[in-house]
């Protein structure tokens, strides 16, 4: 392990302007709620809590900058860009105290921070983006102009410096092509197959889940990220909607095909396993898009069950 104390700070980002639908901002308080805290309690860790965000005044904010904060079809780069700099700088703290950091979502965007501030720590380390999308568009090629669907071209300099909005330049964007790896993939633009191509990203889709086992894809994907044995600190990026919606139905952009329960769990079951984790998120729940209450339970449950086998529950 990378952490000499078992000492975590979980980081609230209850934001959701990184798309359009109101209710992912509430994952972190949800996810409390559970009891999340306490399960990691009782798993070893001392805990802290972190909230550099203020979810209602937020909320509000979001509302303000829709239809006026813009970079070509980019809906609010602004606040995402001011956001997730909050989010890369209660990361670094927690680092910088030792802490392994658990950024609870909001939507994937946030993500730009997690990601940067773990990378500031250690420069070697491989992401696991854990997901049915991609979420590597650029400025010039999101459709939707939702920046959760960018948050990965960010993260390595894909947009260039001539065209990066000015509340995003802080982000280093300095991930390398060969320190990431995809899994749980279903829903890839055509433009995002180009890039993931033409750079030769490591990307799983649900197609090698089926081919090759989980067990099989987390270690083709480790050793891609650390070739040569697949030893390395590893961050995890997990967007719940890789899993099927039929565990996971309450979140922003559901795919049918998914990761089943099991797989979803095991996969970072593995991770913690190896010891090599250096930080995780769990984005994208959104009770809002429940139908009945049932939906709520399930989403939630599986995301906090996501946290707590990453972090060392185990079945026996
Ligand atoms: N690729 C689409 C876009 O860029 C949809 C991706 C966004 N959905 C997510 N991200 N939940 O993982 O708009
Ligand atoms: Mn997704
Ligand atoms: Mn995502
Ligand atoms: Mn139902």
């Amino acid at each position: 392990t990378y952490f000499k104390e078992q000492k975590l700070s979980i980081i609230c980002a209850p934001f959701c302007g990184g798309q359009g639908k109101p209710g992912v901002e509430k994952g972190p308080r949800y996810m409390l709620k559970n009891g999340l805290e306490t399960d990691l309690k009782e798993l070893g860790w001392t805990t802290k809590i972190d909230e550099p965000l203020d979810e209602k005044e937020l909320l509000e904010k979001t509302k303000i900058h829709d239809g006026i904060d813009f970079y070509k079809n980019a809906k609010r780069p602004s606040l995402v860009g001011e956001t997730s700099q909050k989010i890369y700088q209660s990361v670094k703290d927690a680092l910088a105290e030792d802490r392994f950091p658990l950024t609870l979502g909001g939507d994937h965007s946030i993500a730009i921070g997690t990601v940067s501030a773990v990378i500031d720590k250690f420069p070697d380390v491989g992401l696991l983006w854990i997901d049915a999308h991609a979420d590597i568009n650029t400025l010039e090629s999101t459709d939707s102009g939702n920046l959760h669907g960018c948050p990965v071209s960010f993260l390595m300099g894909l947009n260039g410096p001539e065209n990066t909005p000015d509340a995003l330049k802080w982000c280093p964007g300095s991930l390398k092509p060969s320190k990431i790896a995809y899994i749980g993939l279903r829903d890839v633009d055509a433009a995002e197959k180009k890039i993931i191509k033409d750079m030769g990203i490591s990307a799983f889709s649900m197609y090698h889940v089926d081919k090759y086992g989980i067990n099989k894809v987390i270690e083709m994907a480790l050793e891609a990220i650390h070739p040569g044995g697949g030893n390395g600190p590893v961050m995890c990026s997990y967007d719940v909607d890789a899993v099927d919606p039929l565990f996971v139905p309450a979140t922003g952009t559901p795919v049918r095909g998914g990761l089943t329960l099991r797989e979803s769990l095991f996969l970072v079951e593995r991770l913690a396993e190896t010891g090599n984790l250096v930080g995780l998120d769990i984005v994208e729940c959104n009770p809002n898009l429940a139908v009945d209450d049932i939906h709520v339970a399930n989403t939630i449950s599986a995301g906090c069950a996501i946290a707590r086998c990453a972090l060392g529950e185990t079945l026996l």
